[in-house]
């Protein structure tokens, strides 16, 4: 069995007065320090503030389905495979030899966290993520979903061309098993291209039959696997953006109304979203649309249903949020990024028609966003933009920022991305990076769907409180702790965006380590620097 799939007995027990282990939960006292900032003239006057939170995280682990929009898809058979293949333990011969399965690229499965020093050694010990917490097995997974193509998942495994030919040679039998559920087809959302795959949906009834169609399917999933939790996943086709448009989907009394009447902008990811909402099951959005529309986020707020969302952030986009943050924390200026990539599989297909592509290009385009906005010795702000330019609305400076995304078939599944950063360095210096990045995209997306699964079953199993007197609640609708795993993560509105990779990292850790009473400050080493 490889490391990132071992079965381990972990239990990290916090020796401390502030952290209580019962059978059922673990119960965490925390103290939340932070800071108020205000300029008044030439000082900064910084107050620290502190609230006082206690957690507690139910131990017992349920049993875990997951329903996957798109299953039959490059991501979603990739997804099932794998966790077949780990389950089962089927290896396969490649030209480097015998292969075992792996859950490599999951950072809950195949990265560690350093909880502090060996007091025999002095050495730093690290433990896998996943067992900071109790977490539900990868293995354990209960994998369905839906299709609008009805191929069995031997045959969508064969048609992604992701997996070596000896692994998916054994796999057929266990793959042909599952079945993708009748979907819910409005072709106006994804690209025309798609018709010719749409040969399992649900017919032609209303939006508001259709919504209790797929609450029902979500009710049998359950029942007819005995789980004890769901989470639905849309890793289905990019759709175009839908229109926002006040009285329709901007409260969620509009938009159940707009389901009612069959109104034309509600989008299946979106009809999706309300069903899973409604039966009280967490739903993350795995591409870049405007899913979550107002009245979804207020349907999911008044519910207390977890949702999250939006794009995976699996490679290209994952490195900019690396590379554009040591950047401009370095001091150093990026003009321009210039993103280009091709690719030949069926996402790809749906991304060269242009309302599909529109959606791709904002999720991947605001990813520097935040880190231009946080140096204004770099970029100006656009205050100071309107008094250079003369214009009230001019907007903040910002680097060039371009994404081309080509469909080349040849080459399938295995995209091959292009980037290059091109900065201002000292003296009106200039410097250049260039990046060539190549690999099976579905292979760096399929770990993180199981991350995302597996740290949101986590989060509906913690509860937080801030007095004594108080009852637990659980957190709020929108998961931004799972922001590391997504291109353009969705917030609680009205609050800033993450995109840092570093700091998405770091909040999820250090909100891992609270949930055990543990504070994070272990990167300051006094030790190594005092006498
Ligand atoms: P894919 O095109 O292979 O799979 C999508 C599947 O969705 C297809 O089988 C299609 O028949 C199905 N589908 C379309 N509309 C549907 C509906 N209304 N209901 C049910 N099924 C429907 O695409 P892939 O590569 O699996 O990607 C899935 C999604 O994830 C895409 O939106 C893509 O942009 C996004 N994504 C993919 C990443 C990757 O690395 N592969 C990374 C980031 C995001
Ligand atoms: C082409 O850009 C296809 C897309 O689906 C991407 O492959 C996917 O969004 C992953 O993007 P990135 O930028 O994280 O590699």
């Amino acid at each position: 069995v490889h490391p990132t799939a071992e079965r381990r007995e972990t239990v990290v027990l916090v020796d401390s007065d502030r952290t209580a282990y019962t059978d059922e939960a673990i119960t965490a006292k925390f103290t939340y320090r932070g800071a108020a900032v205000t300029r008044e003239g030439s000082a900064v006057r910084v107050t620290p503030t502190k609230e006082e939170f206690e957690f507690r995280t139910q131990r017992k682990v349920p049993k875990l389905g997951v329903m996957i929009i798109g299953l039959g898809g490059n991501n979603g058979s990739t997804f099932t495979a794998t966790i077949l293949a780990n389950k089962h333990h089927v290896t396969w011969q490649t030209k480097e030899g015998l292969q075992v399965p792996d859950y490599v690229g999951s950072m809950l499965r195949a990265s560690t966290v350093r909880m502090g020093t060996d007091p025999s050694t002095g050495k730093d010990f690290h433990l896998p993520v996943c067992d900071l917490l109790p977490m539900v097995h990868p293995n354990d997974i209960v994998v369905g979903g839906w299709d609008i193509s009805g191929a069995p998942l031997d045959e969508a495994m064969r048609r992604a061309e992701v997996l070596p030919y000896d692994l998916q040679r054994q796999l057929t039998p266990l793959m042909a098993s599952v079945r993708p559920l009748p979907s819910i087809y409005y072709p106006s959302f994804i690209a025309a291209n798609q018709g010719a795959r749409a040969d399992n949906v649900i017919p032609g009834l209303g939006k508001k039959d259709h919504l209790a169609h797929i609450r029902k399917d979500i009710r049998e999933f359950k029942a007819a696997h005995q789980l004890d939790q769901l989470i639905v996943f849309w890793s289905a086709n990019t759709e175009r953006y839908s229109a926002i448009i006040p009285g329709v989907n901007d409260t969620k009394e509009a938009l159940l109304a707009s389901i009612d009447a069959s109104h034309p902008e509600v989008s299946p990811s979106t009809l999706f979203g309300v069903a899973a909402v409604l039966e009280g099951v967490p739903y993350i959005n795995g591409a870049p649309q405007n899913t979550f529309v107002p009245g979804l986020i207020q349907l999911a707020e008044q519910r207390k249903a977890f949702i999250a969302g939006d794009d995976l952030k699996s490679g290209q986009t994952k490195m900019k949020s690396v590379l554009a943050e040591f950047l401009v924390n370095a001091g150093i200026k990026p003009l321009s990024i210039a993103s280009y990539n091709h690719l030949g599989n069926n996402d790809g297909y749906n991304l060269s028609a242009e309302p599909q592509f529109k959606s791709k290009e904002i999720s991947k385009s605001s990813v520097v966003d935040d880190m231009v906005a946080a140096n204004h010795l770099l970029y100006k702000p656009a205050k100071e933009m309107a008094k250079e330019t003369g214009d009230p609305k001019a907007k903040a400076e910002h680097p060039d920022h371009i994404i081309v995304i080509k469909y080349v078939p040849a080459v399938g599944d295995s995209k091959r991305a292009l980037d290059e950063y091109y900065s201002r360095i000292l003296m009106g210096g200039r410097s250049t990076i260039s990046i060539i990045n190549e690999c099976e995209d579905s292979l760096l997306a399929t770990p993180l769907i199981l991350d995302l699964c597996l740290l949101a079953e986590l989060l509906t199993r913690v509860q937080y409180r801030t007095a004594p007197t108080e009852d637990f609640q659980p957190l709020y609708a929108v998961l931004s702790l799972l922001s590391y795993m997504l291109k353009a993560p969705l917030v609680k509105p009205g609050t800033d965006v993450v995109n840092a990779l570093s700091r998405q990292r770091a909040a999820l850790e250090q909100f891992l380590k609270a949930c055990l009473g543990l504070d994070n400050s272990s990167d300051l080493l006094l030790e190594t620097r005092t006498w």
